[in-house]
């Protein structure tokens, strides 16, 4: 026992443990929203704001009494009180582990879903160094200073409850004894320290009763009580009505029902593969089947999504085909047999091609030395030389000269002027992945809640697999050998699709593997199945993150598949997600890395070097990709689609805050969209599209280039108007104007902008109907940013506690270096109003109204409700 004695009393040592670790996170806590608050009412609210730390400091306080505790009781409390010191000290430390790594704040209400979640486990050690960096700086601290800690808080409680007894005894005194002055019996010291006690409480009060609700009550939040937030269980539930339809905010709507309208689709198979119940089942029908109260609740209309009464979409079908691509069509010289969807994990359009004119890139170039920055410029644009001849962007290095491509690995062999459409001004429909992928292979919006939800729903469009699944059945079944014999391309057009879902991590992570076979993926390569006892090619490289391997072992899957749809009578349907590019951005030993960035500012440039290099390698990947389709012999039949789950934010984009999660700046937004076919002419758009294009835009192709036959083409037909977003093989519309009925000379201003007549009787004048765009923020329920297309205004819209408003003016401020923050709408009005104008103050109100209508009809539409 002797050694023991060395050692501090473990009470004195956790309860200044508790202190400090408190006291920091609040301190944390308020300088993360410091530069939104008023700085006169902070230090008026910061008594309130600090108040529940004194109060759980007193109480642990009285539990860690004894530095040796003894009797049983004693014991008991100075457990309960060093527990209570350790979970704040731990909670305390993950806080600052994970605000060094992000820049963020934990929301602890979204941990519950990670802890049942063993890939999400390894996310969370990933920072495991930076967490116990900090506990071990708060360990010092409170090591430091806790024995003067522990006997001061003593003597405080000490005085204070002789105060309380002292005056409770002259309380009884002047009962007892009433002729005696009761003033006289309470020295006057104590009197004035009651007087000041009982005033203190009294401010204490008035302050916390009068103080603003938002965001005070967010920032007075202590820990542990906030831990308590990870125990509100939340999860979608079939019980219950779904929620009623809200009326839409900004223009009439004609009410259509679907109710009344319904007529089983004469095109479906009598056993439909799901995805298709809306056009099966009549909502009765459906009702009786699964649920009644959940899907008729005395409201016809609320039985499911309904396009035709979607005040938000707004269609370009009846727009002619860019012209070029007409004549393409027309000379049947596109054929897709084969489609490949390409979904680059933190894909961000800067980098797709990188080239000079972003503000990514002037970041990337500031971090060198007056001298090196033209070695950085002609270093950095021949980074992705696929990307460059994928969409047709030819990066330009230091002198203003093309760049030399002649050492990619792949090279195109589309003639000059073809490779078909490359978008720019693309934006994710979410920074969290799958929520992003659920609008690029089904066309639906994700839902506003955290984390994948969406899994334990049904989706409510019909996904890619789904739709092609649907052509399988209406084919005659066939037999091989006739399958075999048959070359003409009509009958070509007879073989059955074959969708597969690759990529080399796991799936395990958040339901994604519910997912996937929601969305109607039969065949899948992942992490497992390569993993597997039986596997057909075993990974040869290492891990390369802690979701699993480089996207290169899955080459030799690839070409079986590519091989099959080229010697098997078969259509492929591959969708394949890349890895490389996730954090912490590690890449095969084998690859050799270069040194895209400076030293100079004043952050650490090694993430965003790392980060450069995977988005090279998969670079190089998607060039094999496009060596496979050229070696199998398919590349002139397949259409290979590339889009960006979401960007990705770095500390050179914006030093507050990196990452995806709870981190709203565009950069994490912003990605590519192609639609690469070797003989589609080049066509090159500008439009603030979103991933809910490439299905509406793949049907058109497929129908337009005929590359389904004549049943198939019909029922594609039929869904393309059902899907919300726009077909980019004609222009696409960024806003209607509508005109008042009396104006006569209506014109069209601006090609992307289509003048109608408006349905209604509008009192106020012309009104624009924009293309409004929704990006859900990582994990998916705290934020959504709203922005219209063709306008430059962004606004991030918090739907719960503890988020601020935030606008942005993109055309002035492209890179988001000067938000405009608030705690309040109101106050944001007021600011936008005098910076930027009334344009903008009346964009940022539309954009609230229908944010927020949006987000509730989400989970309308979705079924969802929480449990
Ligand atoms: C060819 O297609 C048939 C029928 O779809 C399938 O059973 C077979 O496994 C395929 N063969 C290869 C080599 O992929
Ligand atoms: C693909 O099309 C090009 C013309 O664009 C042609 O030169 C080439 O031979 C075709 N490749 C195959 C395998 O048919
Ligand atoms: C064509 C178009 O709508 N472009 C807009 C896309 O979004 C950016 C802001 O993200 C605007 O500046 C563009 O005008």
């Amino acid at each position: 026992m002797a050694i023991f004695a060395f050692l501090p009393p473990v009470p004195p040592f956790l309860f200044s443990a508790l202190v400090v670790s408190s006291l920091a996170s609040k301190a944390l806590h308020i300088g993360l929203h410091f530069h939104s608050l008023p700085f006169l009412y902070l230090v008026l609210y910061s008594p309130t704001l600090i108040l529940p730390e004194l109060l759980i400091i007193s109480f642990v306080r009285l539990f860690l009494q004894f530095p040796t505790p003894e009797s049983r009781l004693q014991w008991i409390s100075t457990c309960l009180g060093g527990l209570l010191s350790l979970i704040t000290w731990g909670a305390s430390s993950i806080q600052f582990g994970f605000f060094m790594q992000t820049g963020a704040e934990v929301a602890w209400a979204a941990s519950n879903s990670f802890l049942s979640d063993p890939a999400a486990m390894k996310i969370l050690l990933s920072g495991i160094s930076t967490v116990s960096a900090a506990a071990t700086v708060l360990g010092l601290v409170a090591w430091l200073i806790h024995a003067h800690l522990y006997n001061l808080t003593g003597i405080v409680l000490q005085g204070f409850r002789d105060l309380m007894i002292g005056a409770f005894k002259a309380r009884r005194n002047i009962l007892s004894v009433p002729r005696k002055s009761w003033i006289a019996s309470v020295d006057i010291r104590s009197a004035r320290r009651i007087a000041l006690l009982v005033s203190a409480l009294i401010s204490l009060l008035f302050l916390e009763l009068s103080r603003p609700s938002i965001p005070y009550d967010h920032l007075s939040g202590a820990l542990p009580l906030t831990l308590l937030d990870a125990f509100t269980k939340k999860s979608s539930t079939l019980e219950g009505c779904r929620n009623p339809a809200k009326p839409f905010p900004l223009w009439p709507v004609e009410k259509t029902s679907l109710v009344d309208g319904w007529s089983r689709a004469s095109w479906l198979p009598q056993d439909p593969p799901p995805g298709f119940s809306r056009w099966a089942m009549s909502p009765q029908q459906r009702a009786e089947k699964d649920n009644p109260s959940y899907y008729l609740c005395g409201d016809d209309e609320n039985a499911f999504f309904n396009p035709k009464a979607d005040p938000l979409k707004i269609s370009n079908l009846d727009g002619d085909i860019y012209e070029p691509l007409q004549k393409a069509f027309q000379e049947h010289s596109v054929e897709i047999n084969n489609i490949v969807l390409l979904t680059l994990e933190s894909g961000r359009k800067e980098m797709f091609p990188m080239q000079q004119g972003t503000p990514m890139f002037d970041a990337l170039i500031a971090s060198h030395k007056e001298k090196k920055k033209e070695a950085a410029i002609d270093r950095l644009v021949k980074m992705t030389p696929i990307a460059q001849m994928l969409t047709g962007e030819y990066a330009t290095d230091s002198k203003g000269e093309k760049v030399d491509l002649s050492e990619a690995n792949w090279q195109d062999p589309a003639e000059e002027g073809m490779g078909g459409l490359n978008v720019r001004g693309a934006l994710t429909g979410s920074s969290l992945t799958f929520k992003s992928i659920l609008g690029s292979h089904c066309g639906v919006h994700p839902l506003p809640v955290d984390l994948l939800e969406e899994s334990m729903l049904e989706i409510y469009q019909p996904c890619l697999p789904q739709l092609l699944e649907l052509f399988n059945q209406k084919k005659m079944p066939k037999t091989i050998e006739a399958r075999a014999n048959n070359s003409h391309t009509s009958e070509a057009l007879q073989n059955q699709w074959k969708s597969v879902f690759m990529q080399s991590i796991t799936d395990d992570y958040d339901r994604q593997d519910i997912l996937d076979e929601n969305m109607g993926f039969k065949h899948k390569v992942v992490k497992k199945t390569m993993n597997a006892f039986r596997s057909k090619y075993k990974p040869k490289g290492e891990e390369i993150n802690y979701f699993g391997y480089a996207e290169t072992e899955l080459k030799p899957y690839v070409r079986d598949l590519f091989y099959e749809a080229a010697n098997n009578k078969t259509r492929v349907f591959l969708s394949h997600v890349t890895s490389t590019t996730h954090h912490p951005w590690g890449t095969p030993k084998s690859f050799d890395k270069e040194k895209y960035m400076g030293s100079e500012g004043a952050a650490n440039h090694d993430l965003m070097n790392n980060y450069l290099n995977a988005a090279r390698f998969v670079d190089n990947w998607l060039g094999d990709i496009m060596n496979l389709l050229d070696e199998t012999g398919i590349a002139n039949s397949t259409l290979v689609v590339i889009v960006g789950d979401h960007g990705q934010a770095f500390g050179e984009d914006n030093k507050d805050m990196t990452g995806t999660y709870e981190n709203g700046h565009i950069s994490n937004f912003r990605v590519p969209l192609v639609f690469r076919h070797p003989h589609m002419p080049r066509i090159d758009i500008t439009a603030n599209a979103t991933a809910l294009a490439i299905i509406p835009t793949i049907l058109d192709m497929l129908v337009q280039s005929q590359s389904i036959d004549k049943s198939d083409s019909e029922i594609a037909a039929a869904l393309l108007p059902e899907y919300q977003g726009q077909s980019l093989i004609r222009p696409f519309i960024s806003s209607i104007k509508e005109e008042p009925p009396h104006d006569h000379d209506s014109q069209i201003k601006n090609p992307d902008e289509i003048e109608v007549r408006a349905p209604h009787k509008n009192h106020h004048g012309p009104h624009t109907r924009y293309v409004w765009n929704f990006g859900l923020i990582n994990a998916g329920g705290s934020m959504i940013s709203v922005t219209a297309a063709g306008t430059p205004y962004r606004l991030v819209l918090p739907l719960r506690e503890g988020f601020e408003y935030v606008f942005t003016h993109l055309g002035k401020d492209p890179g988001e270096l000067r938000p405009t923050n608030s705690w309040t709408l109101s106050q944001l009005i007021n600011e936008v109003l005098s910076e930027y104008g009334k344009d903008a103050a009346e964009w940022l109100e539309e954009a609230e109204k229908v944010g927020i209508w949006w987000t509730n009809e989400q989970r309308r539409i979705w079924g969802y409700r929480e449990a």
